[in-house]
């Protein structure tokens, strides 16, 4: 048995100087300090032994463990010295490029809009993409039955079992819901914007989208009036396309939360042909009644515009699916 010891130690000797990393140090470990092990053979065969030999070769048995597990620790220490100086990071290779992400057009759009009408003292508040019919279409003076709502072709929610019977849910067709919201909740005067998304269930094409991005905007005070809109909306359209110079057209048109409704038509330096902007109109007055306002003595104006229908004039970009059909070649164009 002190021979087997003997053998082991020497054969340990020869074999450790050849681990040359931390995966053939663990087998090392294995073969000399493992279960399986001829140390662990010599330390099982000990209960065979009488006390004195139990003792004498017990302690040399120990002795060479101790040898082993101190060596087999040096090494260890040693490989992992190595092994974390080679993972060092060199400064002086070539870096590698990362690539940070930016904004998608329409956020721009969007923000640059806010950016304009916040200078202007407007804030910027948003409501929810389900909405009731109630919202959506009565209090905006658009009765079921009534011939204009064939105007916003919609996506109805399914009502849930625990719903059935409960006023109808929607996805917004347009953000003028949010008038209706607000007023409830406010006193006039102020001012207000309203981004966010509406749906519509109608065929796409190059200018038509089922779910595209509109931004609403609302003034409400005593003596607002028509004049207000009209100066206030151009100096944002001057500012948005950069052009002092552009002609506007304000034709009226038919909605039927607003009375008088116009339609706004923009020429831009360059431009052959007039370009349809936006819906607005002075607040109606059913409207401004159902909210518990008095029309007598408040009024206000009201637009809604196309926030991708503008982004594709600013970029000149011909055609809304391109926002929506997440090609990276197209908005990795908008990096600033
Ligand atoms: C409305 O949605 C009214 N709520 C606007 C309004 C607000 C009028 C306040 C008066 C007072 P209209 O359906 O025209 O109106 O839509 C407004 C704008 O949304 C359009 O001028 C156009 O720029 C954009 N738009 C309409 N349908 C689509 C569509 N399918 N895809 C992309 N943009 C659209």
């Amino acid at each position: 048995m002190l021979d087997k010891l003997k053998t082991i130690k020497t054969s340990f000797q020869q074999d450790i100087a050849a681990a040359a990393d931390l995966e053939q140090w663990e087998a090392m470990r294995v073969k000399y300090l493992g279960r399986k092990s001829q140390l662990s053979e010599v330390m099982s065969m000990m209960k065979t032994l009488s006390a004195e030999q139990k003792r004498d070769i017990g302690k040399q048995a120990n002795e060479v463990r101790l040898y082993l597990e101190a060596v087999l620790e040096d090494m260890r220490n040693a490989l992992e010295a190595k092994g974390a100086h080679a993972n060092q990071i060199d400064v002086t290779r070539p870096g590698v490029k990362t690539t940070a992400g930016h904004l998608h057009p329409l956020t721009r759009v969007e923000d640059e809009i806010k950016r304009i009408f916040l200078s202007m003292n407007f804030s910027v508040v948003e409501g929810p993409e389900v909405e009731t019919e109630h919202y959506n279409f009565d209090a905006l003076n658009i009765p079921a039955n009534h011939p204009a709502r064939e105007m916003w072709d919609t996506f109805w929610v399914k009502p849930g079992s625990k719903t059935a019977g409960a006023p109808r849910n929607l996805l917004r067709t347009h953000t003028s819901p949010m008038q209706i919201r607000y007023m409830e909740k406010h006193t006039p005067p102020f001012q207000i914007i309203v981004p966010g998304r509406v749906f519509r269930y109608e065929a796409t094409d190059a200018s038509h989208e089922i779910n595209f991005y509109q931004m609403e905007g609302l003034m409400v005070g005593p003596d607002v009036s028509l004049a207000n809109f009209k100066y206030i909306i151009e100096e944002f359209f001057k500012e948005f396309f950069n052009d002092p110079d552009m002609q506007f057209r304000f034709r009226p048109s038919y909605f039927p939360f607003v009375e008088p409704g116009v339609e706004v038509d923009i020429k831009r330096k360059g431009d052959s042909k007039w370009l349809e902007v936006m819906g607005a109109g002075m607040v109606h007055r059913n409207v401004l009644k159902a909210v518990g306002y008095d029309p007598n003595i408040v009024q206000g104006f009201a637009f809604g515009m196309g926030t991708d229908r503008l982004a594709m004039l600013k970029y000149k970009i011909p055609d809304i699916r391109f926002f929506y059909n997440g090609d990276l070649r197209f908005i990795k164009q908008f990096k600033k």
